[in-house]
């Protein structure tokens, strides 16, 4: 019989202790696919989060480093800056990345470092019981925000991938979310990118995937892909808000 799905070479067989429903998984799987399917396995070193992610380093089957809140971002430049010729990613969440670890991402960016990010924007601390992240859509239920996010007392969410689309040593900055098989299709391509524009040595690269927390948001993990699809595109559009000169002209 032929085999038409198996599981990535790039991720280890240990089952993923993320609740039911929730897309880190899948995120998960994308990444280790693009790493596959462009063959660096063995040279490819991740660099794993704080957060739900904490584990990454149990799930893909490659060299993984575990760094401390925030400051993945500072690990991936002195792995990547030692070791040129590797791929270095980055795995964050939106508690890790834009909250303690907002500074690291932005200069690691505005250096041009030459490592691909993993964003996973589930506005939501996950792993600690679901407080108010930077991600945040006003009105959001949080622990911390009981009454729903006030835009006067705790601001506006943080929209990363714009924020980032202004560097000029970002070469390649997308947004995208695994709502449903044609959007995961679409992700799994632009992660895909970002990898192949690190292997040109072109500059920073990352790709934004907007995910699901079933269990804060206190959801069906179905009816959590309809919340994502109704309240967070809005608020964060899809789209590659930052790209290589010749892919511009294409
Ligand atoms: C230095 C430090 N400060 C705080 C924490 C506590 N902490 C662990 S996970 C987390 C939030 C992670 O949320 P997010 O990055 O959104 O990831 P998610 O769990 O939603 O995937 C926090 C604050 C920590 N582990 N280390
Ligand atoms: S708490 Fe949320 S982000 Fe963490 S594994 Fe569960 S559903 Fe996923």
């Amino acid at each position: 019989m032929k085999k038409i799905f198996e599981r990535p070479q790039a991720l280890t067989d240990k089952p993923m202790h993320y609740c039911p429903g929730c897309t880190h998984g899948i995120i998960h799987r994308l990444v280790a696919q693009a790493i596959d399917q462009l063959g660096v396995r063995t040279r490819t070193i991740g660099v794993g989060p704080v957060g739900c992610a904490v584990f990454a380093y149990e799930y893909f089957n490659c060299d993984m480093i575990q760094a401390a809140h925030g400051r993945a971002p500072a690990v991936a430049t002195g792995v990547k800056r030692v070791h040129p010729d590797r791929v270095v990613f980055t795995y964050q969440g939106d508690g890790d990345l834009a909250a303690i670890g907002m500074a690291e991402t932005v200069h690691a960016a505005a250096r041009g470092e030459k490592f691909t990010t993993i964003f996973v924007n589930n506005a939501i601390y996950g792993m600690t019981g679901g407080q108010m992240a930077p991600t945040t859509l006003v009105g959001q239920k949080t622990t911390t925000t009981p009454y729903g996010r006030d835009a006067e007392e705790t601001g506006e969410p943080i929209k990363v991938s714009e924020l980032l689309s202004t560097i000029d040593r970002a070469v390649y900055v997308a947004r995208v979310s695994v709502h449903n098989p044609r959007h995961v299709i679409q992700a799994g391509r632009a992660i895909r990118k970002a990898f192949e524009f690190q292997l040109r040595g072109l500059g920073f690269t990352m790709v934004e995937v907007l995910s699901t927390c079933p269990t804060n948001w206190g959801l069906s993990p179905l009816e959590a892909l309809g919340w994502l699809e109704e309240k967070m595109l809005p608020v964060f559009p899809l789209g590659e808000f930052r790209k290589p000169a010749e892919e511009e002209a294409v």
